[in-house]
């Protein structure tokens, strides 16, 4: 399976993420997103993704964009244990749920990120406030269920949904936003980062390290 990556994206993080999880074998084709913008380049929008963005997959032909789809993807099709993305059809209606989340963080925390590094031109005070009402949400959620004894957004093992909602809240420290108010959140960043496996990217270091 081919990625089109950028390494100090989160979206690309998530999808190296599960591969390692799963062993899978994956072959990068580095896209220069900072400076270089190629994810805009004609090449890219007429080829890979119309709507340059990254991440996207090449798997034997079969091309798909959008982080939270290809964790969808990747984990029915090779998660031979059925944990990442579980069968039961009420855990896969909530951790669509989660996905939908994902992609708040995204719009609000990495765009906080994006702003403070890659001088993007985003509202920094709405990014900032934005990711605070979504992480003040997870962070209450994690709380209730951690009282119920359950350690993962759904259901008694992780799945795709920690993965998706992970990189970006554990990233937020480089868009200017502290998780010093969310111990839970901080508790789960915990509980990820020492699962088997696990890699990191720049910026969110194993344990081992
Ligand atoms: N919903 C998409 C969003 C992807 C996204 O925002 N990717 C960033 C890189 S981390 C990007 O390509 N941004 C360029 C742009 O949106 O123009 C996903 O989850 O994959």
């Amino acid at each position: 399976m081919k990625l089109y990556n950028y390494e100090l994206s989160g979206n690309c993080y998530k999808v190296r993420l599960l591969s390692s999880f799963l062993a899978l074998d994956v072959e990068t084709r580095q896209i220069n997103f900072y400076p270089g913008r190629e994810h805009k380049a004609a090449w890219f929008t007429e080829t890979v993704n119309p709507l340059g963005q990254l991440p996207v997959i090449d798997d034997d032909g079969y091309v798909l964009r959008d982080a939270q789809a290809i964790l969808v993807y990747l984990a029915s099709r090779y998660d031979t244990q059925r944990s990442w993305y579980p069968d039961d059809p009420q855990v896969r209606g909530q951790i669509a749920a989660w996905l939908a989340t994902a992609d708040e963080i995204t719009r609000t925390a990495s765009a906080a990120r994006l702003h403070d590094a890659m001088a993007y031109p985003f509202d920094i005070e709405d990014c900032r406030a934005g990711a605070h009402r979504v992480f003040g949400f997870v962070d209450d959620y994690l709380a209730d269920a951690e009282i119920e004894g359950r350690e993962w957004l759904c259901g008694s093992a992780p799945t795709i949904a920690d993965i998706a909602c992970f990189p970006y809240v554990a990233l937020a420290h480089e868009g200017g936003i502290s998780l010093d108010s969310y111990p839970a959140l901080r508790r789960w960043i915990d509980r990820i980062r020492h699962l088997p496996r696990f890699i990191g990217m720049p910026g969110i270091f194993s344990p081992s390290l």
